[in-house]
């Protein structure tokens, strides 16, 4: 027997799965909902509603409390942790933590007689951290974009153009407004790299996959940028870990995980990633040739790349693969966002959502078109105010659930031309996957079958694949463990649907550009 663990820190909440590499099994899984379960910090989906103009971050002491509260309840269920031989997880992306220079003396000196948020309270140098939704920080973007000599150039260094979600112009804006919590900042982590340290003890590097979604790392270098870098904010160097590859051991768990939690004191730890670069390797896509969708609070399109290649118009990304290489991945914010606003509109179930809705209305909507912009949309960059629909009116709930996919599924259609593949088949993941009707919505607008793997979760999976590949087990073999299809699952397109997309998608972007 030889498990692992994984973690996934996502916007709404912090998974652990732990899997048996030798038998191929999840042995067990639990999560904690952050509006749900720590409702006190008031932010029932994760993040601060209350920001202005385009402003969201979330409380870093929510996720350090989430995984006490975790770790706790998987023990009291009888989860025995000293039989874990290594740890690894997945972060939301482009999420930073501003910390004082004592954190790396504190996280060594941790009591496990006491809890993590109470003891790293006081290592915070800003008490919230901006998160992927925030879209507050144009004016940064463009700012680093001139000093380097053009968004071209943030683009072939960085593999995407200045992004205002990018941790760069989140730390310039950081930077600009609050100076001296700046000056009193001695490191700034990626969720990612931040919970990574927390289990090793010690302050850990940010690997390849997460760091390139920060507009600071050299794509082809794989270090820090020093131009941009310094067209970012001043000392900024100083307060960067290093960069490092995915599969980077950092030493033993940190000693407070042992005493508190019945972690083996060999058990190895090694650097997370972002969820879409875990998400990748937890779907089986490490190697060129499998196009994965996630329906998540975001929903994204992402394929492992053989070579580097950008979106022209500057919406896609190029990230580090973990298992090496590179990934392309195009982000749209309405994701599960749009859904879960048109069933509460309607006061909607999901079988009411899946079925009735879409075999009640005929597939193009008898013309009906729908830019189901809830909130600024990230892929194309635009704020509607909300959902714009091509005819004025009141749509019925039916008319309203088939307008907001068909708008999500043609919008992603649209804009991942620029990736230069012909999927033959797309793999879906995350929360919506398990939704017969969503599957075949994607199905018909793409015209090819669609696949669900047999364990639900991929970056919390692919996060404890990174554990144990990161320790030694061979990829290959994991994936053929792991990130298999579930049989009897596939679904194929609805004969002629595909044509009927193929005549919307010029109207469909047509409409867009309307607004
Ligand atoms: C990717 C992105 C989102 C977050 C969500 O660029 O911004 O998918 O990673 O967790």
């Amino acid at each position: 027997m030889s498990l692992v663990l994984g973690l996934d820190s996502s916007t709404q909440s912090l998974s652990a799965v732990i899997l048996d590499t030798d038998q191929g099994i999840v042995v067990a899984g639990d999560s904690v909902n952050f509006g749900q379960d720590l409702p006190d910090y008031g932010q029932p989906h994760g993040y601060d509603e209350s920001g202005l103009r385009g402003e969201i971050h979330a409380n870093p002491l929510m996720w350090v409390e989430a995984l006490d509260l975790l770790l706790g309840r998987m023990k009291g269920a009888g989860v025995d942790f000293s039989k874990i031989e290594a740890v690894s997880g997945s972060g939301q992306q482009h999420g930073s933590v501003y910390l004082r220079s004592c954190f790396d003396e504190k996280l060594a000196s941790l009591s496990a007689s006491s809890d993590l948020k109470s003891q790293l309270a006081g290592c915070l140098a800003r008490q919230s951290s901006p998160i992927w939704m925030d879209s507050s920080t144009s004016g940064e973007c463009s700012e680093i974009a001139a000093a380097v000599g053009g968004n071209q150039i943030v683009c072939s260094k960085s593999g995407s153009v200045a992004v205002a979600r990018f941790t760069g112009p989140q730390i310039r804006k950081f930077f600009k407004t609050e100076s001296d919590a700046y000056a009193e900042t001695g490191v700034i982590h990626l969720v990612s790299s931040f919970f990574a340290s927390i289990l090793a003890g010690k302050s850990v590097a940010i690997d390849h996959g997460d760091g390139a979604g920060m507009n600071l790392m050299n794509l082809a270098e794989k270090e820090w940028d020093r131009d941009l870098v310094n067209a970012t904010a001043d000392g900024l160097l100083e307060k960067l870990p290093p960069c490092a590859l995915s599969s980077t051991k950092s030493g033993p768990v940190s000693s407070y995980f042992v005493e508190k939690y019945g972690f083996s004191p060999i058990c190895e730890t090694i650097i997370w990633s972002g969820d879409n670069p875990c998400s990748l390797i937890g779907m089986g896509a490490a190697s060129p040739g499998k196009v994965v969708i996630s329906l998540g609070t975001s929903d994204t399109l992402f394929a492992a790349m053989p070579e580097p290649r950008t979106d022209p118009n500057g919406f896609g990304h190029v990230f580090g693969n973990p298992a090496g290489g590179y990934m392309s991945l195009i982000c749209f914010k309405n994701g599960s966002l749009a859904r879960e606003a048109v069933k509460k509109k309607f006061d909607l179930d999901w079988s009411a959502f899946e079925k009735e809705a879409l075999s009640a209305t005929p597939i193009g909507n008898d013309g009906l078109m729908m830019l189901p912009f809830y909130e600024p949309e990230i892929t194309p960059a635009i704020d509607t105010g909300g959902p714009v629909f091509s005819k004025e009116g009141d749509h019925s709930p039916e008319a309203t659930v088939r307008a907001v996919m068909e708008g999500q599924f043609l919008n992603m259609r649209a804009h991942s031309g620029w990736l230069g593949v012909d999927p033959e088949r797309i793999y879906i993941t995350g929360g919506a996957s398990e939704n017969d009707g969503i599957a075949q919505m994607i199905a018909n607008v793409f015209g090819v079958p669609v696949d669900r793997l047999d364990v639900p979760g991929s970056a919390t999976i692919g996060a404890a694949m990174r554990a144990a590949h990161g320790t030694g087990t061979d990829l290959a073999e994991l994936e053929s463990k792991f990130s298999q299809p579930k049989e009897g699952r596939t679904i194929a397109p609805e004969v002629g649907a595909k044509e009927i997309y193929d005549g919307m998608i010029d109207s469909f972007q047509a409409f867009i550009h309307q607004q």
